[in-house]
């Protein structure tokens, strides 16, 4: 198996996780997709220096060390995290980005604490109504702009865990040491990495990176006046065989997972004579919510010759993941059929 990262960027560092890896329910830390906009802090920060602070509009602002957090009740959630520009480069009209293939996605186990227990301790005031997080990174370029992105209060009650560990492990550095948020379920832009200020504003961060980016526009539309990125889209992606793979006839396993944010995923089915029938895939492994489903689909082939694969996802309201994906400027969330269909040469 090819274990390692195809690398888009060293500084910031931003690599993608190899198809392979994409085929187990726990994606390995060592090999979990990194994607910086800022400089990955060098040394871990010393943990006894570090403390988390939450304030803004609440009654009685917090602070809260290392030891303090890990004495509290510990949830453990999984949560497939991706980014909101995975897949862009299969997008059929160019977007400007980070060219992530299928492997800006990738699902863990998390330890950490319920944010929802540290707000109810300090007591909302009825001004609340988002919450803002801020990173111990370094911005990178000349406009040095931290990155600091709020979520809507309901979220931030409903399903945002404050995690500290990482399958089983110490959160590693390159994803937030000693802590990150995780807004269950939607994209890694929601997730901010080296936590250590929580603020409680009355109405969304403004900024760049809530402003500029991250907001779903066409040509011609002020970024600020498109849609915020927040759930992750419903998606099916193929992870074996490999585009341009040479198979023999016979049975061919053909393996995938699908996810979709915070929607439980209940359906897949695969075609492979470009849509015109489809076949229902069986699901291996584990289902927890907020987390993707692996499934098999065992394809008989009689004939040798040219396959072009292609699955669609279902979700438990029905939703059907779309054929094509909607195009925007800045090429988030592809999640088109289409665009993630595997041509495989059948001998
Ligand atoms: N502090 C901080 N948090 C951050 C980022 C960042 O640059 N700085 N990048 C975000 C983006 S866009 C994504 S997709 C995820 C990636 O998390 P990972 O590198 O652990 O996979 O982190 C998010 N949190
Ligand atoms: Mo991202």
């Amino acid at each position: 198996m090819k274990k390692s990262m195809r690398i888009m960027s060293e500084k910031p560092l931003n690599a993608e996780t190899p198809v392979e890896a994409l085929r187990s329910w726990i994606t390995a830390n060592k090999v979990f997709f990194d994607r910086n906009q800022g400089q990955i802090p060098e040394d871990p920060f010393p943990l006894e220096d570090w403390r988390l602070t939450v304030g803004g509009e609440v009654h009685k602002p917090l602070v809260l060390d290392y030891d303090a957090v890990r004495r509290r009740p510990r949830a453990i959630v999984a949560n497939t995290m991706e980014c909101s520009g995975n897949s862009r480069s299969l997008l059929a009209r160019k977007a400007p980005g980070n060219p992530w293939t299928i492997g800006g996605v990738g699902n863990a186990v998390w330890g950490g604490i319920w944010l929802r227990d540290l707000l109810e301790d300090c007591g909302l005031k009825p001004e609340a109504r988002h919450v803002a997080f801020e990173g111990l990174d370094k911005p990178l370029g000349s406009a040095a702009i931290q990155f600091v992105r709020s979520i809507p209060l309901e979220k931030a009650m409903a399903s945002t865990l404050l995690a500290y560990e990482m399958n089983g492990e110490p959160l590693p550095l390159k994803h937030g040491f000693p802590m990150r948020s995780l807004a269950l379920g939607w994209t890694g832009a929601n997730c901010i990495k080296w936590l250590h200020k929580i603020t409680v504003l009355d109405k969304p961060q403004e900024g760049f990176f809530m402003d500029r980016v991250y907001r779903v526009f066409q040509k011609g539309q002020e970024p600020h006046s498109g849609e915020v990125v927040t759930a992750v889209q419903l998606k099916s992606i193929i992870t074996q065989p490999l585009g341009g793979e040479t198979l023999t006839t016979g049975q061919i396993t053909v393996l995938g997972a699908a996810y979709a944010g915070e929607q439980p995923v209940t359906g897949v089915t695969v075609s492979v004579d470009d849509g015109r029938t489809w076949h229902p895939v069986e699901f291996i492994g584990p289902d927890e919510p907020f987390a993707w489903r692996q499934w098999q689909f065992i394809w008989e082939v009689k004939d040798p010759g040219e396959y072009t694969l292609m699955a669609r996802a279902t979700d438990r309201s029905g939703n059907q993941q779309p054929m094509e994906a909607t195009w925007n400027v800045l090429g988030y969330g592809n999640n088109g059929v289409r665009e993630h269909a595997v041509t495989v040469q059948v001998d």
